[in-house]
């Protein structure tokens, strides 16, 4: 037999029936952002958990708005302000148990500050100063991040290794709508499902990346939909609607800590302020955009809720005012007070084991600060 003839005899087999390996339909995120305020869901609210939100919130503003004032006066070296956002921090903050760990970025400082970071030790790295600023172990709170998306595998990192050593620990991290185009985002989100390690992954969608619209730097139907293409569910939901936000983050926690694996939430939300202070947002946006947003402001959508069901009375805003007017004031006091800094502590903390060219270079700066301390007469011996 030829074998053209061989191959004539040859019967196909059908391929073995394929599947997809997981149903994608449950981890499709909300056909419309999930909201509460303003909703019949309201009803059931806590008011105690009300209460709570709304005075975070009302301190956030005024952090934000005292950080942003501090960097006119030279006090503070730049400020990503999250006024706007600041229903997306507080959730955030407050969702987390003591045990569990929170990964910020650049604009977070006020989930730092929500979960207990010290106000002014917090603002360190935006003051130029040296390395975190604070203790990260003393609140749980990585450092604020600013290469972008950086955070995230590190929080997958320390979710996993905390499963596997058992310990009972959830890592939420912080990222912006632009985050989720860097490599590092893919990578966490990858590992972080095929581990199933108790991550949360919170994307605060403020519509740009400095001045790059949404538009422009993805084609995806919806960041949360991201999720679907990794294996884990995505949900999407209001990032100005307090109670929303902290309901669907907590279910997150809880299914985590549970061992479900992680999920990933958008949090549709919107920046009020310029990117930093050093930004004009003037030139990429109208003022028509930004006062359709503070009419779906944070504050004002709590506001309402506890006025209708008589959960906020003047007494009540007023403490809450004098509250935040406490922390800003302490901001200011300890902020225009000049850091006593020590140049050799650029040397501390950068590695376990100095290299040769670090001890070197360490030597160097204590020879020179030793000459200065000294004087020209001491220079001259
Ligand atoms: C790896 C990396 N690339 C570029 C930058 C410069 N950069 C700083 S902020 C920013 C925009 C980030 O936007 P987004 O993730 O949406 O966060 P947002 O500032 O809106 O909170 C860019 C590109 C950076 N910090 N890190």
């Amino acid at each position: 037999m030829t074998v053209m003839e061989q191959r004539g005899a040859y019967q196909p087999t059908p391929p073995p029936a394929w599947q997809p390996r997981t149903d994608p339909a449950p981890l499709l995120p909300d056909a419309q952002p999930y909201r509460v305020l303003g909703t019949e869901a309201a009803a059931k609210a806590d008011p105690e958990l009300l209460r709570r939100l709304y005075a975070q919130l009302v301190r956030g503003r005024r952090y934000n708005a005292q950080a942003t004032a501090l960097t006119k006066q030279g006090r503070l070296a730049v400020y990503p302000s999250s006024t706007g956002q600041e229903a997306c921090e507080v959730a955030a903050a407050l969702v987390l148990e003591e045990r569990d760990w929170l990964f910020p970025s650049y604009r977070d400082t006020l989930a730092a500050v929500a979960r207990g970071v010290d106000p002014v030790e917090a603002l360190t790295l935006l003051r130029g100063d040296w390395h975190t600023g604070y203790d990260p172990y003393e609140r749980r709170v990585a450092p604020l991040s600013t290469p972008l998306a950086t955070q995230l595998p590190h929080a997958v990192g320390l979710a996993h290794a905390a499963r596997l050593k058992g310990d009972d620990v959830v890592a939420l991290a912080m990222v912006g709508d632009g985050g989720t185009s860097e490599g590092d985002f893919h990578e966490a989100m990858n590992f972080a499902a095929v581990w199933h390690a108790p991550v949360v992954f919170l994307v605060q969608n403020n519509g740009f990346a400095i001045s790059v619209p949404l538009a422009k730097q993805t084609a995806a139907p919806s960041l949360a939909h991201k999720a679907v293409g990794y294996g884990m569910p995505g949900r999407l939901v209001d990032g100005n609607d307090a109670v929303a936000v902290h309901e669907v983050l907590g279910e997150a926690v809880r299914h985590a800590r549970a061992g479900g694996g992680p999920t990933l939430v958008e949090a549709l939300t919107y920046r009020i302020d310029a990117h930093t202070n050093a930004d004009d947002a003037t030139r990429y946006r109208g003022e028509d955009e930004v006062e359709a947003w503070r009419d779906h402001d944070p504050i004002l959508l709590m506001e309402r809720e506890l006025t209708e069901r008589g959960l906020l009375d003047e007494d009540a805003v007023r403490a809450a005012q004098e509250d935040a007017e406490a922390l800003a004031a302490d901001l200011r006091t300890r902020m225009n007070q000049d850091p006593v800094l020590d140049p050799m502590d650029l040397f501390a903390h950068v590695y376990a084991q100095p290299t040769t060219q670090l001890l070197e270079q360490q030597a160097q700066l204590r020879a020179e600060l030793d000459a200065e301390a000294a004087g020209p007469e001491g220079a001259g011996r």
